[in-house]
């Protein structure tokens, strides 16, 4: 039917057309718009990890999956269980289920994940060495090579949990029959199948600086030394709110960018011993805000994908018996507290918070050591409505002000300080849409004088080892002093022929057989009779039973 300029139905399309345009405000992101407007006003991607089963079945978690998310990640249809159950017999139905769901609804879909040790099948795991290795190179060449031309599919979990938390490489089955070699396979293979998408490494409880995120940390700056294509790094962050938030996230997140990888939040959900109430779904809600903040702040955070959206499929009660209610929608598929944490977050300056938090108060110095301090401020208050998300300390000094640390609360402990030094400090207090307040007069306190003396040992044990290789874990380095050392350097001597392929929890320098190992910025201080440990793996010549030797301490 055409519409003539006088039929009553053309005039009413015009008073529809000025109503619209009176109730919607022009410009890029309405403070309203769904999650992945504002994400991509940012430059960023907001995803969701989906699970098959109500996509197929249920309409408003269809509506909700495609309206609010620009990214998504099969929850569990791209393992190997799912793509090749048994060997050279390959499924994909299922993630090809998604990745179609996510080209309908102009979605980019990040592969997860091909090499694992969970939702593996029994007969990857008997394989022998060969046989395994090839086994892997194939599931990866099959399962990337099939959505290589496919632009939806633009990035990998290539290996996934592969150290264990104290920040050893896990013993999988994987490492068990191939040796660490496995990691650099995997992720050459998928270059191989699919050369223009981008290869994660994806790990858990890696949020903050710890060991195991600096074990991740030294083994992609090594891969890529060698020239294996490691192209970025997940942070699943799986959270709860009993136990803390990591403030030192964002500062993790920058020392992974400045080895040049992309990072990514990969499996965000923040979970709560049941049941829920308005205190913990507020605590929750900071929670999700300062995750999306960590990333905003980041320029190489590519986006944050959250595992699920509703409460109503989560892998958490499951596995966390009497805790859930982890996600951003309720049951009922209501957005809670949190989802708004997250919506403001990404809205950014488009909120209607434009009220910075109040000036805190001047920081005051206490327990101050040669390496450490604690500072306790007066706290903001934060009426603009966002919500105060949090305090940034600085050390005063002139152009670039250091960034000491992060915290939530209105106190911090300081370490890794240097002896017999002037500090003059501040704090910046932040609020949830991202105002930041006046800096806080300057505190000042003078760390005491470093150890005078002291000696530290260390000693390495053979944790693992194989034909033509070994692992030793731990080296373990004690303070024999009677003071503090605020740093330390282990010497040994590899046997000849031995050559170093990988170390965490220290850097490692190799002169002909002698190595040289230096405490990392975390595990430098140690009180007196108070140990740290390292490790590293060696390959040999196959079958030459020599070990490492002459451990020195200084
Ligand atoms: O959410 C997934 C759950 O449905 C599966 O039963 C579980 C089995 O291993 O895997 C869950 O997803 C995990 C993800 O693949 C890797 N990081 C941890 C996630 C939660 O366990």
């Amino acid at each position: 039917m055409s519409v003539h300029s006088s039929s009553p139905v053309r005039v009413l399309l015009a008073l529809a057309g000025m109503l619209a345009a009176f109730l919607l405000p022009t410009g890029p992101a309405h403070a309203s718009a769904p999650l992945r407007t504002h994400a991509a006003a940012k430059g960023k991607f907001i995803g969701a990890a989906l699970a098959t089963s109500p996509l197929a079945n249920e309409t408003a978690y269809r509506n909700l999956a495609a309206t609010e998310f620009s990214q998504v990640t099969a929850e569990n249809a791209m393992k190997w269980d799912s793509t090749e159950p048994s060997q050279g017999q390959f499924n994909f139905s299922g993630a090809d289920a998604i990745v179609n769901f996510a080209t309908q609804n102009n979605q980019q879909v990040h592969g997860h994940t091909l090499v694992w040790h969970n939702q593996t099948p029994g007969w990857v795991q008997g394989l022998s060495a060969t046989a395994m290795r090839s086994a892997m190179q194939n599931h990866i060449s099959q399962v990337v090579g099939h959505y290589a031309s496919n632009p939806t599919v633009v990035s990998w979990d290539v290996v996934n949990e592969v150290f264990d938390d104290s920040g050893n490489l896990r013993t999988s089955f994987w490492y068990n029959t191939l040796g660490q070699s496995y990691i650099a396979d995997a992720f050459r293979a998928a270059r191989a199948a699919d050369p223009d998408a981008r290869l994660c490494i994806n790990d858990y409880n890696t949020e903050g600086i710890n060991a195991k995120s600096t074990a991740i940390y030294n083994l992609v700056s090594s891969l890529r030394q060698q020239g294996v294509p490691v192209d970025c790094v997940g942070f699943q962050t799986h959270l709860a709110i009993q136990y803390g938030f990591p403030n030192d996230f964002q500062q993790n997140l920058q020392r992974f960018a400045a080895l040049g990888v992309q990072v990514r939040i990969t499996e965000l959900d923040v979970r709560m011993v049941m049941p829920r109430d308005a205190t913990k779904d507020a605590t929750q809600a900071t929670y999700y805000r300062n995750v999306v903040n960590a990333c905003l702040a980041v320029t190489a955070c590519a986006g944050v994908t959250i595992w699920g959206f509703t409460d109503k499929y989560s892998w958490v009660p499951d596995t966390f018996s009497g805790q859930g209610a982890a996600l951003i929608y309720d049951e009922n598929y209501q957005q809670k507290p949190s989802y708004t944490a997250v919506h403001d977050a990404l809205a950014g300056g488009t909120t209607t918070d434009p009220t910075p938090p109040t000036t805190p108060g001047t920081p005051s110095a206490g327990n101050v050591t040669s390496n450490s301090a604690s500072l306790t401020w007066t706290a903001s208050t934060d009426s603009g409505g966002s919500g105060l998300a949090g305090y940034d300390v600085y050390r005063e000094q002139g152009a670039t002000d250091q960034l000491l640390g992060q915290s939530t609360a209105n106190s911090i402990s300081l370490t890794g300080l240097s002896p017999s030094t002037q500090y003059q400090v501040y704090v910046r207090a932040r609020d949830g849409a991202g105002n930041v307040s006046a800096n806080s007069a300057l505190g000042t306190f003078t760390t005491t004088a470093g150890p005078g003396g002291g000696g530290c040992t260390a000693a390495g044990t053979v944790q693992t080892q194989w034909a033509t290789g070994y692992v030793v874990q731990p080296v373990t380095v004690t303070n024999t002093g009677t003071s503090a050392i605020t740093g330390w350097t282990v010497t040994f001597t590899l046997p000849a022929g031995h050559t170093l392929t990988g170390s965490w929890n220290a850097t490692l320098t190799v002169s002909g057989q002698t190595v040289t190992a230096k405490n990392l910025a975390y595990n430098g201080n140690l009180a007196p009779n108070a140990s740290t440990t390292f490790g590293y793996q060696v390959s040999r010549p196959s079958g030459n039973t020599q070990t490492p030797s002459g451990y020195t301490c200084a």
